[in-house]
């Protein structure tokens, strides 16, 4: 499957503002996500793979890749397209291993150490984390800023997704200093139409890479 980072989709429940969670990534994907990342902090594990064989069903209609926050178990589990880790969950050669060749692995940096150490790993993406300040996520480092952004891509060999903050009027300004996609919770999740909203978000980063 070709990898397209432009429009990732990072579920939570919490910010669909009571709709149906299915309803929701299934209008975003219609408005254009390219990836979508199920994260889940306090289900079962259980409901996390019953929620993710689900999930597949419904974007394999659509061709767009399930990503699995933090659990190698739970992707390995439904055969999902790849993995999302964090500097706290299992090592990026130990998920490697695990999943095998043709699996993605995307890996968050938090700061500019993690960006270092992750020239090692021959990575799906790099995820700049979080980009700017956002309510959806407040335990974080210090936002990157955009200026974070360029120095990031000066270092890293890695495709660029950030994370963070981003709506249509930002999209834009990420992309034109290095990102290859963007992540977004709320933007989607909790906006009035997230079908409507992904396609605005989509217009605003393929304007940035269609630059000048
Ligand atoms: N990781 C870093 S920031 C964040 C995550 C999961 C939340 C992003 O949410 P939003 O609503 O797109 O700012
Ligand atoms: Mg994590």
């Amino acid at each position: 499957m070709m990898l397209n980072l432009e429009l990732y989709l990072v579920t939570d429940e919490a910010a669909c503002l009571g709709r149906d969670f299915f309803w929701v990534v299934e209008e975003a994907v219609k408005g254009g996500v390219t990836m979508v990342q199920l994260r889940e902090k306090s289900l079962s594990t259980r409901a996390f793979i019953d929620r993710a064989k689900r999930l597949k069903n419904l974007l394999e209609s659509y061709n767009v890749p399930l990503i699995i926050n933090d659990r190698v178990d739970v992707a390995l589990a439904v055969d999902a397209d790849g993995v999302h880790i964090g500097q706290s969950d299992m090592p990026f050669q130990t998920a490697h291993r695990l999943l095998g060749e043709g699996k993605i692995i995307g890996l968050s940096a938090e700061k500019q150490s993690d960006v270092i150490e992750a020239e090692h790993w021959n990575l799906s993406y790099l995820a700049v984390s979080p980009l700017f300040a956002t309510p959806t996520k407040t335990d974080t480092e210090q936002p990157w800023e955009l200026d974070g952004l360029q120095w990031v891509r000066q270092q890293s060999r890695h495709p660029l997704v950030v994370i963070g903050g981003l709506h249509t009027g930002n999209a834009y300004e990420a992309v034109l200093n290095g990102a290859s996609g963007i992540a977004v919770v709320s933007a989607i999740c909790s906006a009035p139409s997230p079908r409507e909203a992904a396609k605005e978000l989509k217009k605003a980063i393929q304007d940035a890479i269609l630059w000048p």
